[in-house]
Protein backbone atom coordinates (compact mmCIF):
# COMPACT_ATOMS: atom_id res chain seq x y z
CA UNK A 1 0.00 0.00 0.00
CA UNK A 2 1.36 3.60 -1.03
CA UNK A 3 1.34 5.68 1.90
CA UNK A 4 3.62 8.76 0.62
CA UNK A 5 3.70 10.25 -2.74
CA UNK A 6 6.60 12.50 -3.32
CA UNK A 7 7.49 14.65 -6.29
CA UNK A 8 11.08 15.88 -6.62
CA UNK A 9 12.64 17.51 -9.87
CA UNK A 10 16.10 17.04 -11.18
CA UNK A 11 17.31 20.26 -12.83
CA UNK A 12 20.40 21.53 -13.87
CA UNK A 13 22.84 22.02 -16.94
CA UNK A 14 22.82 20.83 -20.31
CA UNK A 15 24.11 16.92 -20.67
CA UNK A 16 24.84 16.78 -16.98
CA UNK A 17 22.67 13.84 -16.65
CA UNK A 18 19.31 14.42 -15.52
CA UNK A 19 17.68 12.39 -18.51
CA UNK A 20 20.43 9.67 -17.89
CA UNK A 21 19.22 9.89 -13.86
CA UNK A 22 15.84 9.73 -14.41
CA UNK A 23 16.13 6.60 -16.45
CA UNK A 24 18.48 4.52 -14.20
CA UNK A 25 16.30 4.61 -11.16
CA UNK A 26 12.96 4.76 -12.43
CA UNK A 27 10.68 1.21 -12.22
CA UNK A 28 8.21 2.24 -14.81
CA UNK A 29 9.23 3.09 -18.70
CA UNK A 30 10.25 6.79 -18.44
CA UNK A 31 8.23 9.08 -20.43
CA UNK A 32 10.33 11.46 -22.25
CA UNK A 33 10.60 14.77 -24.42
CA UNK A 34 14.09 14.53 -25.88
CA UNK A 35 14.32 15.99 -29.36
CA UNK A 36 17.69 16.80 -31.96
CA UNK A 37 19.70 19.08 -30.37
CA UNK A 38 19.72 22.55 -32.30
CA UNK A 39 22.49 24.03 -29.72
CA UNK A 40 25.36 22.58 -30.06
CA UNK A 41 27.40 25.52 -28.88
CA UNK A 42 25.96 25.25 -25.26
CA UNK A 43 26.31 20.89 -26.00
CA UNK A 44 27.38 18.79 -28.59
CA UNK A 45 24.77 16.19 -27.64
CA UNK A 46 22.54 15.14 -30.05
CA UNK A 47 19.41 14.71 -28.07
CA UNK A 48 18.17 16.87 -25.44
CA UNK A 49 15.13 17.32 -23.57
CA UNK A 50 12.61 19.87 -24.48
CA UNK A 51 9.88 19.28 -22.23
CA UNK A 52 9.38 17.22 -18.98
CA UNK A 53 10.94 13.70 -18.51
CA UNK A 54 8.39 11.49 -15.95
CA UNK A 55 9.41 8.41 -13.91
CA UNK A 56 8.51 6.68 -10.79
CA UNK A 57 10.47 4.89 -8.05
CA UNK A 58 8.85 3.02 -5.25
CA UNK A 59 11.13 3.14 -2.21
CA UNK A 60 10.12 0.64 0.34
CA UNK A 61 6.43 0.02 0.39
CA UNK A 62 5.37 3.12 1.32
CA UNK A 63 6.94 5.93 -0.78
CA UNK A 64 6.28 6.22 -4.57
CA UNK A 65 8.55 9.12 -5.71
CA UNK A 66 7.35 10.92 -8.65
CA UNK A 67 10.75 11.62 -11.08
CA UNK A 68 10.47 15.31 -13.17
CA UNK A 69 12.81 15.67 -15.07
CA UNK A 70 13.58 19.58 -16.87
CA UNK A 71 15.02 20.47 -20.02
CA UNK A 72 18.68 22.19 -18.90
CA UNK A 73 18.45 24.52 -21.76
CA UNK A 74 17.35 27.89 -20.38
CA UNK A 75 15.28 28.91 -23.05
CA UNK A 76 12.91 26.36 -21.39
CA UNK A 77 13.22 27.79 -18.12
CA UNK A 78 9.10 29.02 -17.96
CA UNK A 79 9.10 25.08 -17.13
CA UNK A 80 11.22 24.78 -14.64
CA UNK A 81 8.72 27.12 -12.24
CA UNK A 82 5.54 24.76 -13.02
CA UNK A 83 7.66 21.76 -12.43
CA UNK A 84 8.79 22.26 -9.56
CA UNK A 85 5.23 22.73 -8.26
CA UNK A 86 4.18 20.95 -5.31
CA UNK A 87 8.05 19.38 -5.13
CA UNK A 88 9.43 18.12 -2.07
CA UNK A 89 12.85 19.59 -3.94
CA UNK A 90 15.34 19.64 -6.41
CA UNK A 91 18.24 17.54 -7.31
CA UNK A 92 20.83 20.06 -9.38
CA UNK A 93 23.04 18.40 -11.54
CA UNK A 94 26.39 19.60 -12.61
CA UNK A 95 28.76 18.81 -15.42
CA UNK A 96 32.17 18.71 -13.71
CA UNK A 97 33.60 18.79 -17.36
CA UNK A 98 32.29 21.75 -18.42
CA UNK A 99 34.32 25.08 -19.30
CA UNK A 100 32.55 26.97 -16.36
CA UNK A 101 30.75 24.64 -13.58
CA UNK A 102 30.87 27.02 -10.68
CA UNK A 103 29.03 29.62 -13.23
CA UNK A 104 26.51 27.28 -14.07
CA UNK A 105 26.04 25.82 -10.62
CA UNK A 106 25.45 29.34 -9.22
CA UNK A 107 23.10 29.96 -11.96
CA UNK A 108 20.95 27.22 -11.53
CA UNK A 109 21.34 27.34 -7.95
CA UNK A 110 19.86 30.69 -7.50
CA UNK A 111 16.84 30.05 -9.86
CA UNK A 112 15.69 26.74 -8.38
CA UNK A 113 16.22 28.10 -4.52
CA UNK A 114 13.79 31.04 -5.26
CA UNK A 115 11.47 27.49 -5.90
CA UNK A 116 12.62 25.07 -3.12
CA UNK A 117 15.04 25.50 -0.90
CA UNK A 118 15.51 21.79 -0.38
CA UNK A 119 18.21 21.49 -2.80
CA UNK A 120 21.12 18.31 -3.21
CA UNK A 121 23.78 18.80 -5.86
CA UNK A 122 25.44 16.15 -7.49
CA UNK A 123 28.52 16.88 -9.34
CA UNK A 124 28.73 14.41 -12.83
CA UNK A 125 31.44 13.73 -15.81
CA UNK A 126 34.07 13.09 -13.32
CA UNK A 127 35.31 10.66 -14.75
CA UNK A 128 36.21 12.80 -17.56
CA UNK A 129 39.04 14.48 -18.20
CA UNK A 130 39.18 18.60 -17.15
CA UNK A 131 40.97 21.59 -16.06
CA UNK A 132 38.41 22.20 -13.20
CA UNK A 133 39.46 20.23 -9.60
CA UNK A 134 36.91 19.31 -7.07
CA UNK A 135 38.14 21.49 -5.31
CA UNK A 136 36.08 23.95 -6.36
CA UNK A 137 33.24 22.60 -4.81
CA UNK A 138 34.00 23.19 -1.67
CA UNK A 139 34.76 26.52 -2.11
CA UNK A 140 31.35 26.98 -3.14
CA UNK A 141 30.15 25.34 -0.58
CA UNK A 142 31.75 27.28 2.16
CA UNK A 143 29.79 30.23 0.68
CA UNK A 144 26.81 29.45 1.51
CA UNK A 145 24.78 30.75 4.31
CA UNK A 146 23.41 26.92 4.70
CA UNK A 147 24.99 23.74 4.14
CA UNK A 148 23.35 21.89 0.66
CA UNK A 149 24.61 18.70 0.36
CA UNK A 150 27.10 18.34 -2.58
CA UNK A 151 27.82 14.72 -3.94
CA UNK A 152 29.89 13.55 -6.66
CA UNK A 153 28.59 11.27 -8.49
CA UNK A 154 28.23 9.57 -12.29
CA UNK A 155 24.41 9.64 -13.38
CA UNK A 156 24.43 6.30 -14.60
CA UNK A 157 25.19 4.30 -11.71
CA UNK A 158 21.60 3.42 -9.62
CA UNK A 159 23.44 3.66 -5.99
CA UNK A 160 24.70 7.29 -7.09
CA UNK A 161 21.44 8.40 -8.17
CA UNK A 162 19.51 6.88 -5.57
CA UNK A 163 21.78 8.35 -2.90
CA UNK A 164 20.99 11.77 -4.40
CA UNK A 165 17.24 11.08 -4.13
CA UNK A 166 17.32 9.63 -0.20
CA UNK A 167 19.26 12.38 0.82
CA UNK A 168 16.85 14.81 -0.57
CA UNK A 169 14.00 13.23 1.08
CA UNK A 170 15.52 12.92 4.59
CA UNK A 171 16.23 16.58 4.26
CA UNK A 172 12.82 17.21 3.43
CA UNK A 173 11.65 15.36 6.26
CA UNK A 174 13.88 17.25 8.73
CA UNK A 175 12.51 20.55 7.66
CA UNK A 176 8.80 19.04 8.40
CA UNK A 177 10.13 18.29 11.63
CA UNK A 178 11.65 21.48 12.87
N1 LIG B 1 31.06 9.80 -18.75
C1 LIG B 1 29.95 10.11 -18.06
N2 LIG B 1 28.79 10.20 -18.73
C2 LIG B 1 27.69 10.53 -18.01
C3 LIG B 1 27.73 10.75 -16.61
N3 LIG B 1 26.48 11.06 -16.20
C4 LIG B 1 25.69 11.05 -17.30
N4 LIG B 1 26.41 10.72 -18.40
C5 LIG B 1 25.98 10.66 -19.82
O1 LIG B 1 25.88 12.00 -20.30
C6 LIG B 1 24.99 12.03 -21.42
C7 LIG B 1 24.04 13.22 -21.32
O2 LIG B 1 23.11 12.98 -20.31
P1 LIG B 1 21.55 13.39 -20.36
O3 LIG B 1 20.92 12.57 -19.30
O4 LIG B 1 21.00 13.35 -21.72
O5 LIG B 1 21.66 14.92 -19.93
P2 LIG B 1 20.51 15.91 -19.50
O6 LIG B 1 20.97 16.52 -18.22
O7 LIG B 1 19.21 15.25 -19.50
O8 LIG B 1 20.61 17.05 -20.63
P3 LIG B 1 19.47 17.98 -21.30
O9 LIG B 1 18.21 17.22 -21.40
O10 LIG B 1 20.05 18.32 -22.65
O11 LIG B 1 19.39 19.21 -20.44
C8 LIG B 1 24.28 10.69 -21.45
O12 LIG B 1 24.85 9.93 -22.49
C9 LIG B 1 24.59 10.09 -20.09
O13 LIG B 1 24.62 8.68 -20.10
C10 LIG B 1 29.00 10.61 -15.93
O14 LIG B 1 29.15 10.81 -14.71
N5 LIG B 1 30.07 10.30 -16.72
MG1 LIG C 1 17.51 15.58 -20.53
Amino acid sequence: MILQHYKIVFAGSMGAGKSAAINTISDISVLSTEAVNTDTTSHQKVLTTVGIDYGEITLEEDIKVGLYGTPGQERFDFIWSAICKGALGTIILIDHSAEHPIQQLNEYFSTFKEMNDNIVIGITHLDQKTKNTTLIYREWAELQSKTYPVFFIDARIKNDVLLLVETLIANAEIQIAH
